[in-house]
């Protein structure tokens, strides 16, 4: 399956999508990842995302093992890190992280990787990565980044259309992993009214109701990670959620 298709044909139907994001360092237990793995299989969303902020894990294992409940739903690698690329996934968020000044965030580890994923023949989205809000997040932590405050729209919305201007084919709007709350439905509704690519919101979200509204304001894909890590049988709930 052309992922980067599929994302677009559900966009232009106005189907709304959802990516569990599971990240290998909090899932050191197998019967953790069974759990989840069964609720995938049951409740089908539309990705699961591997990856994470940090360096120590690699994703390779987890993407094996999460094959058994997987099956057709695309893993898509969302990597923090290099060292984080494994060409076991069905394509790679290739991502620059572009609300900041980090060269090394910007285009440093996507150089040490290039040639890796070139090679792989793994299909490649190219990302724009823009953190937003006022939490200092683990990316931030890493990044040594400062996410760019909501209040400024202007500079939010700015550096989406810029990252379209690059030729980015998704935009990415990230509220930090664990965030205190959410993205506010009034950033995505003023980034979706600038940009045309696909939407994918994601940080703090912990409820279908969140889901939803970013989804109606203009979120195309929203991602959930640590809420769903710590309670999967609530998948269905936001699998469900997608449709209104
Ligand atoms: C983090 O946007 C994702 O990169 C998901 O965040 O873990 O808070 O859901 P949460």
């Amino acid at each position: 399956m052309n992922i980067e298709q599929y994302i677009l044909s559900k966009k232009n139907n106005n189907e709304k999508m959802l990516a569990v994001l599971l990240d290998p360092e909090n899932l050191t237990d197998g019967n953790t990842v069974k759990i989840i793995g069964q609720q995938i299989l049951l409740s089908k969303p539309d990705f699961v995302f591997v990856g994470g902020s940090t360096y120590t894990a690699s994703t390779t294992p987890l993407i094996e093992t999460l094959r058994r409940w997987t099956r057709e739903i695309p893993v898509v690698l969302f990597p923090g890190h290099p060292s984080q690329f494994s060409d076991k996934a069905d394509a790679v968020l290739f991502l620059s992280l572009i609300s900041g000044n980090n060269p090394d965030a910007l285009i440093g580890w996507q150089v040490e990787s290039a040639r890796a994923v070139r090679d792989s023949g793994i299909e490649v989205l190219p990302m724009g990565y823009i953190l937003v809000g006022d939490s200092v997040s683990s990316t931030a932590r890493i990044t040594s980044t400062m996410p760019i405050p909501e209040a400024d729209i202007i500079r939010i919305t700015d550096t989406a259309i810029a990252g379209v201007l690059l030729g980015m084919r998704l935009i990415y709007i990230e509220g930090g992993s664990g965030a205190e709350h959410p993205i506010n439905a009034s950033v995505i509704k003023r980034v979706r009214q600038e940009i045309d690519c696909p939407l994918i919101v994601g940080g703090g979200i912990c409820t279908a109701k969140q889901a939803q509204e970013a989804w109606q304001a203009g979120a195309d894909i929203v991602v959930v990670g640590n809420h769903l890590e710590q309670h999967a049988e609530e998948l269905n709930l936001f699998c469900s959620a997608r449709h209104f």
